[in-house]
């Protein structure tokens, strides 16, 4: 292919979430990918610290995955789930089934996170209007959440960029709580930040404001993933959990990236405690080899939909022609086989510590005003540059990547999530590379 053929190539595909005029003059393309590492065309190794997209869990091209959807894609490549079914979806809908909370073991398939928010704020319509509450429709999310980028995610997020376009034609009768990042009171903090469960008593204002009668449920990411890993404080989920029961409104918490082992455990319930009503995931689902995200349901609120159809009456209509995709499904199988089999949640779990001081350990550094963790996710956050927001952040992610490391990069944050696979020595290079790169630019 010579040069003018490869312009065109980059012309064509109008990339997602990317300055496309910037990368198409300098790309950076990764071609093969083993275990912890990218290659990229001119075969260079790249140290992946952020799991693709935090969704790669196990480590990429597994054999055990590869070879169940090469299996699964000659055997059936494509089965209906609307009036039909195949095994496959059933075991995949039970294996998740015995790893999400108690009682949210009602399982819906979708493609992706964004469907999965969008699937699970019309399961709380749905849920209110079954049990003749059909004045419940008005959702409250949070300022600096992501819920993905379809007209129901987009609405319930809190991400001025995604807002600045279509605001006009969002969902109505949507309302946000404020974010909880607080760096004053809690700057450098190690795990659950210490300061902040008090901000959950704004969910009481906007009910007092709204009337609880008229809302359906509070969208939350248990952990803010990619606006910059915004941490629960100490006590603010619990308080949140209490208001909604108090008033009857339904709590549905986005596990996309929280979910499989990021926090240590299944999902943030393991890690936190508090459990939701409704939980959507996607990404580490089937370590991201194919497509496909979920919805968790409580028992009840599936039953009260369920059972308040006609008999021979469809319940719910909503679906998605790859709902429980054959292929997506050997992928899940064969994924949450191999985090039972290597115990990859308790493996992030054990890794916490040892992740947790090497990150603290860029204290100091020139430029860092905050370094935030969790379990195998950790938000390293720069001072922006005067007048030039998001700069510092994009030139220590290029630069990152020119020293052999992948990482993800919000406004001036950094976010590192490696695959839970990674080993200790991965773990010293990856935050020895960032100190070095982060202190080499101005
Ligand atoms: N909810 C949450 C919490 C997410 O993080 C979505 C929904 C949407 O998922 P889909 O599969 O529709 O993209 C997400 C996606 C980043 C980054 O750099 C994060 C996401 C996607 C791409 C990049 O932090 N999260």
């Amino acid at each position: 292919m010579d040069m003018t053929d490869l312009q065109q190539d980059l012309a064509s595909f109008w990339m997602p979430y990317t300055a496309n005029r910037q990368f198409k003059q300098a790309p950076r393309l990764l071609s093969e990918a083993k275990g912890m590492f990218y290659k990229t065309p001119d075969g260079r190794e790249v140290l992946d610290g952020c799991a693709g997209l935090w969704c790669v869990a196990a480590g990429h091209c597994r054999e055990e995955i590869v070879k169940a959807v090469q299996e699964q894609v000659a055997r059936l490549d494509f089965a209906p789930s609307f009036q039909m079914g195949h095994p496959l979806a059933f075991e995949t809908a039970s294996r998740l089934a015995a790893i999400t909370p108690p009682g949210l073991n009602r399982i819906f398939f979708t493609n992706s996170g964004s469907e999965s928010a969008d699937t699970a704020l019309k399961i709380a319509i749905a849920y209110h209007r079954a049990r003749g509450d059909s004045g419940r429709t008005r959702f409250i999310g949070r300022e600096r959440s992501y819920h993905g980028v379809n007209f129901g995610g987009m609405s319930v997020g809190g991400i001025p960029g995604n807002r600045k376009t279509f605001g006009n034609v969002m969902l109505p009768g949507v309302d946000h709580m404020p974010h909880t990042h607080d760096l004053k009171r809690n700057a450098f903090s190690k795990g659950q930040p210490a300061h902040g469960a008090e901000i959950a008593d704004e969910l009481e204002r906007l009910v007092a404001l709204h009337d609880a009668s008229n809302i359906a449920a509070v969208i939350i990411e248990p952990m803010a993933g990619s606006t910059g890993v915004l941490l629960p404080p100490k006590g603010y989920l619990e308080r949140l959990r209490s208001i909604c029961d108090k008033h009857g409104i339904l709590l549905i918490f986005d596990e996309v990236i929280t979910g499989f082992g990021r926090l240590g455990g299944a999902f943030s319930y393991d890690a936190f405690g508090v459990k939701p009503d409704i939980m959507t995931m996607a990404k580490a689902i089937n370590n991201a080899t194919i497509p496909m995200g979920a919805v968790a349901i409580k028992q009840e609120v599936h039953d009260a939909i369920i059972n308040a159809a006609p008999e021979g009456g469809m319940e719910f209509m909503h679906g998605y022609t790859y709902s429980a995709h054959p292929v997506a499904c050997a992928a899940a199988n064969a994924t949450l086989a191999l985090y039972e089999r290597e115990q990859l949640f308790q493996r992030a779990a054990s890794l916490a510590p040892k992740f947790e001081a090497a990150v603290h350990a860029l204290k100091g550094v020139k430029n860092v005003i905050d370094i935030r963790n969790f379990g195998l996710v950790a938000g390293i956050e720069l001072a922006p540059r005067e007048g030039q927001a998001g700069k510092r952040g994009y030139e220590a992610m290029v630069k990152c990547f020119g020293k052999g490391l992948l990482i993800r990069t919000t406004g001036d944050i950094l976010a590192v999530s490696p695959p839970l696979i990674v080993e200790d020595a991965q773990i010293d290079r990856i935050f020895s590379t960032i100190a070095e790169v982060v202190a080499s630019i101005d």
